[in-house]
């Protein structure tokens, strides 16, 4: 069994996006879990890791003359319902889309491949939650890199929801500019076809605002100014998008690729500010409704609805998290990750320290002191911050 170990138990990063010249491409058979974790993770570093599909079934089974094998895809999940976007129709920041069997969707797509696809007519199948479905199917695996995924594992133990993708798609087939989901990492492997990257650092994107603050669209005839670099995606590499680094992506060529969107002990913090961001973003906007009764009460409904999760979400994940943790430490559970991966002793402390640092944070703030939030948790966010002082102290 593979470990995921540190030898960097402490929580700071460090960032150094200036002295970059190009993204770092590196080889997935050479690269050791403690090396990505240092020198891309813990940094919020992008890399392009080659080699990481050579052994998955997809990659046999999905792939026929180096072009996606419809039949096999069709005939194995064609029932399933899937969402497809139309990439020259735009719906506020997203692609209109709508949703529609696979089979239909892949009919459509072996025609765009046999023919020169009109670029008004080409449509993309995103956010396809192919393993939360067919969860015995082990059509991929998650490379060692990727393996601490606090994101995924809460959400398959503690929902029907998961952040796992698979995305298919013709060439030309293209995602407008955004950041990720909760500031969350994002990894993506091509099981065939071509993508190109623009991804632009942190605090770059600031210089693509219109007046009104609204960040473009799709920034293929932007003038870029600004730092940002270049990636060819080829078969079989996967791409780290770290938190926070806003990115357009086409595919060039016909494309299927495996998707996740993942936090860890790296970027909680990250994660944690952006909530934080959202949040004062939401009190100000209804400032005028201050007096209201149930003032925090909607301040929570928006943020949930703006950031994806409100504060009782946020804690009940950091909570999930911590609690494996000191299982793990305190030896009553086994200490592997939920995709079977060995966690180390340093990982498990690293977590729980990570964990630790943003639970300080988050009880400091006076609404999460009035404990409104918390009234139905089985731990409270003082007496949780309690156990893991003091299974980091023994
Ligand atoms: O592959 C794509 O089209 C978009 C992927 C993406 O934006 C991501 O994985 O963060």
């Amino acid at each position: 069994m593979f470990e995921i170990e540190s030898s960097h138990p402490d929580f700071e990063g460090y960032y150094n996006y200036n002295s970059l010249n190009g993204i770092e491409v590196l080889e997935g058979s050479k690269l050791m879990y403690d090396n990505f974790f240092e020198n891309y993770m813990l940094p919020n570093i992008p890399c392009v890791i080659k080699g990481v599909t050579s052994k998955w079934k997809s990659s046999q089974l999905w792939v026929k003359d180096d072009a996606p094998n419809f039949q096999y895809l069709s005939e194995k999940y064609g029932n399933n319902n899937v969402t497809v976007h139309k990439c020259s129709e735009r719906y506020y920041n997203c692609q209109k889309s709508y949703k529609t069997t696979l089979t239909d969707y892949l009919e459509y797509f072996q025609e765009c491949t046999s023919q020169d696809s009109n670029p008004s007519k080409l449509e993309y199948l995103k956010n396809w939650h192919l393993k939360l479905k067919y969860q015995e199917d082990d059509f991929y695996e998650v490379p060692i890199f990727f393996a601490s995924d606090w994101l995924n594992e809460y959400y398959t133990h503690c929902s029907d929801d998961d952040y796992r993708f698979v995305y298919m798609g013709p060439k030309g087939t293209w995602t407008p500019f955004h950041a990720d989901v909760f500031m969350s990492y994002s990894w993506s492997a091509n099981v065939c076809g071509r993508k190109r990257w623009l991804i632009f650092p942190p605090g770059e994107e600031i210089y693509l605002r219109d007046v009104f603050g609204n960040l473009p669209y799709d920034i293929e005839n932007e003038n870029h100014s600004q730092k940002f670099f270049e990636v060819i995606q080829e078969k079989g590499d996967a791409i780290f998008v770290p938190s926070g680094w806003h990115h357009q992506v086409w595919n060039i060529e016909d494309t299927i690729s495996i998707n996740h969107n993942w936090i860890n002990g790296c970027n909680i913090k990250m994660m944690y500010d952006s909530l934080i961001t959202n949040f004062i973003a939401v009190q100000k906007e209804i400032e005028d409704c201050r007096e209201m009764e149930d003032f925090e009460e909607h301040c929570q409904l928006m943020l949930n609805s703006s950031f994806g999760m409100d504060f009782h979400k946020f804690y009940e994940f950091l909570k999930f998290i911590a609690s494996s943790r000191i299982d793990m430490k305190k030896g009553t559970s086994p200490k592997t990750s939920f995709i079977g991966h060995k966690i180390g002793p340093n990982h498990i402390l690293f977590d729980l320290k990570s964990v630790k640092t943003v639970l300080e944070l988050f009880i400091n703030l006076e609404e999460v002191n009035s404990l409104k939030y918390f009234i139905d948790t089985d731990v409270k966010p003082l007496e949780l911050l309690h156990q893991i002082t003091v299974v980091l102290d023994t």
